[in-house]
């Protein structure tokens, strides 16, 4: 090797030969070949969804999209996989797909060792299921990994015994606020729990766990509204134990055509800009259920990281140049 090295040569070399990136980069290979196995496994077919298209998903948590020129339309990159996802059941009637996703995170996430403006979601679709199954199938693929990364990893940390054995406990959106009031931290009822607050509970947990049932306004249109309890989703989150935060989105979807509608209007989405995805729910789309379980997340979980970038061969933060 020859010529200068510059100061972003240096931290991009020092990144891939370091013991650390390494380990975690081969036992991320582990953790998807235990995934793929696994949801091959329930009969779901793996397919490859778009990265580019003229709507994305708008949910994402106040992570801004990236705009792109296509022919002089305005296209995004993918932030999820959800659109493609519901429209893929045409095809197959269980999917997953290991796609990236591209979220311009707020400034201030660049330091907390979990969020990386780019990554990659192990996204799960199940058309005819229920949050409960899909929950059950969230609950498969993590003790699925956990079971391989303690086999093949001799340094596995114990907890990975109890995350592999599942029995996940499930409490509700509301009880969450309720413990979050209790512990001093000022969260409205109805409103999103962001990530500090989701560390404060993670922390309280050993194993992962299910905060189940959002209020409406915290997501996106697609999760389906409780017709017996409006207001509120029928959609979950996934969190690690140990405060390493949230690793998975997702929920019963929304497939009646004028209740999607309406959704996106109450959300400030405009229906003419989803034109595709709209023809198809007006036409029929398979009543789903699925999730979505940000891979590089559940390496640095799985290992124990202090830091999500181990898990990425090129890692980005928010507002920091990088290759
Ligand atoms: N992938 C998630 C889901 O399936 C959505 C998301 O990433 N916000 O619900």
């Amino acid at each position: 090797m020859t010529g200068e090295t510059t100061e972003v040569d240096m931290d991009v070399r020092r990144h891939l030969t370091s013991e650390v990136t390494r380990t975690t980069l081969r036992l991320q290979q582990t953790i998807l070949a235990a995934v793929r196995a696994y949801l091959a496994g329930l009969g779901c077919t793996e397919v490859l969804l778009p990265i580019v298209g003229p709507v994305t998903d708008p949910g994402s948590r106040g992570a801004k999209q990236v705009d792109i020129d296509y022919y002089g339309h305005r296209y995004k990159l993918m932030t999820s996989a959800i659109l493609y996802k519901q429209a893929t059941l045409l095809a197959f009637d269980r999917i997953f797909c290991v796609a990236p996703n591209v979220r311009l995170e707020p400034m201030e996430t660049a330091g907390t060792g979990r969020h990386l403006t780019e990554f990659h979601q192990i996204d799960v679709e199940l058309a005819g299921a229920s949050r409960e199954e899909a929950m059950g199938v969230a609950e498969g693929v993590v003790a699925a990994a956990a079971g391989a990364v303690a086999t093949e990893f001799a340094a596995a940390r114990p907890a990975l015994g109890a995350v592999a054995t599942g029995g996940y406990t499930r409490l509700s959106y509301r009880d969450a606020v309720r413990e979050l009031v209790a512990l001093g931290v000022r969260q409205d009822d109805g409103a999103e729990i962001n990530w500090q607050a989701e560390k404060l509970l993670s922390d309280r947990f050993a194993k992962p766990f299910f905060l189940v049932g959002y209020p409406k306004g915290s997501r996106g249109f697609y999760d389906r509204e409780d017709q017996d309890d409006p207001g509120w989703l029928r959609n979950f989150d996934l969190l690690a134990g140990e405060g390493y935060g949230e690793l998975a989105s997702g929920g019963e979807r929304e497939s009646d055509y004028a209740r999607v509608v309406t959704r996106m209007r109450e959300t400030g989405e405009n229906p003419a800009k989803y034109a595709w995805y709209l023809d198809l729910v007006r036409t029929g789309l398979p009543a789903s259920a699925g999730f979505g379980i940000g891979l590089e997340r559940l390496t640095r979980y799985l290992l124990g990281l202090p830091e999500v970038t181990a898990a990425s061969a090129f890692p980005k933060l928010a507002g920091v140049v990088s290759p």
